[in-house]
């Protein structure tokens, strides 16, 4: 196929854009971009697309949700607005482990089920890679249950899922105050188990006061290491934990949240390349007033994504366009910022080299857009402006 008459954002160097450009395409490769003038003679001959002036953008990708879940916490949004906090309500039993009595309850086909319109509403922003967490089990086999329905989530929807092990989430009611006995006899099984049965491609936790320590957490980085697997954290959310300097001596793909975050995290992030992905869904939802250090961030070159952290407490939303809009809004990044991580530090955040930018060589997962310019997918707030996607070469339908 050859897309005729684009307004191309290659992000490559920033936006990287290419008036009245064409992109060919090879299988589920990207086999040339750049302008009409300067198409090579080879791709001439390739059935045609023209997308009329329209915006293509490489396949936005969402590197943070925890998509895969049952039931809803709408009954904790009453509560916060009559003044309880996050943290009050996940220390008296709510919170996560409210999903985890319902999650434990679900199969794994209504887990599928459920999460499907979830995936749905992200394709329907732009998504066509998405990172999903399991974390709502907390037993070996709930655990286990949550990443298979995850890693069917690709047979069933036009997208690429990456499948994160998130067992160390919180500290489930029959390991209360036993954290490193819970890592000791369900986190560490169930990331043997979902390794050996090839349902990971990365490990996560989450560092926090109601959570897990660093000290609860280093046997779990250990055995993730030793296997292979690449780590993450959800660090410096709620307090400073030193979670992200903790992640970066792991070589860490990504910190996540980072509210907290101090000039010493930041210093190891930078040093150990890994990227900080900032999630102002949840930041808006918890009506937080910490904001993450952006300009230091921004400073010391640390690489800037975006995600959804699609959640039924913390982050009920499922549209990466509205989490740009909010990294805008909330957090002073510029559109151009907040599209590079939607795509590019996206990418690198889940430590994919094949997809993030348009180029030769590269996935063929484009978004075409009804906007002329890259800002304006930032610029709407809550605006669905994708026109179409081809995700693998194929044109959705
Ligand atoms: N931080 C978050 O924002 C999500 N998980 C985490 O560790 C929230 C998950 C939830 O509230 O269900
Ligand atoms: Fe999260």
């Amino acid at each position: 196929m050859l897309l005729t008459h684009a307004t191309l954002a290659t992000m490559t160097d920033g936006y990287g854009l290419i008036r009245d450009a064409a992109v060919a395409l090879d299988g589920d490769r990207i086999a040339w971009a750049g302008p009409m003038a300067d198409l090579p003679v080879a791709y001439r001959d390739l059935p045609e697309h023209d997308v009329a002036g329209r915006l293509v953008t490489p396949g936005l990708i969402d590197c943070h949700t925890h998509a895969v879940f049952a039931g809803h916490r709408a009954v904790e949004f009453e509560l916060r607005l009559k003044g309880a906090s996050y943290e009050e309500i996940a220390r008296a039993g709510g919170g996560i482990l409210s999903t985890v009595t319902a999650t434990r309850a679900a199969s794994e086909e209504a887990l599928l089920a459920k999460a499907l319109p979830r995936i749905d509403q992200l394709i329907a922003s732009g998504a066509t890679t998405i990172e999903v967490k399991s974390g709502y089990g907390l037993t070996v086999e709930d655990e286990l249950k949550m990443l298979r329905a995850a890693r069917r989530i690709a047979a069933n929807r036009p997208v690429a899922v990456k499948t994160t092990h998130l067992a160390a989430h919180a500290i489930p009611p029959e390991y209360k105050g036993q954290p490193q006995a819970y890592i000791a006899d369900v986190a560490l099984p169930s990331l043997r188990a979902a390794h050996a049965e090839g349902l990971i491609d990365a490990v996560d936790a989450f560092c926090e006061t109601i959570a897990f320590s660093t000290d609860d957490l280093a046997p779990l980085f250990a055995e993730a290491v030793a296997l292979g697997l690449p780590v993450k954290l959800h660090a410096e959310q709620l307090t400073d934990q030193q979670g992200a300097a903790f992640a970066a001596r792991h070589r860490a793909l990504s910190a996540d949240h980072l509210e907290y975050l101090s000039p010493e995290g930041i210093a190891a992030m930078a040093a150990a390349g890994t990227v900080a992905v900032i999630l102002p869904g949840a930041f808006y939802t918890l009506r937080e007033s910490q904001l993450p250090p952006i300009a230091a961030l921004r400073a010391a070159g640390v690489p800037m994504a975006v995600a959804t952290d699609l959640n039924p407490g913390s982050s009920p939303m499922a549209s990466l366009t509205l989490a740009m809009n909010m990294a805008c809004t909330l957090f002073r990044l510029t559109p151009e910022e907040a599209l590079l991580g939607t795509t590019v530090h996206a990418a690198r955040a889940l430590g994919l080299a094949d997809r993030g930018r348009i180029a030769a060589g590269l996935r063929a997962d484009l978004c075409l857009w009804d906007a002329d310019h890259p800002a304006e997918l930032s610029y709407r707030i809550g605006a669905t402006p994708l026109h179409n996607r081809i995700f693998g070469g194929h044109l959705d339908a």
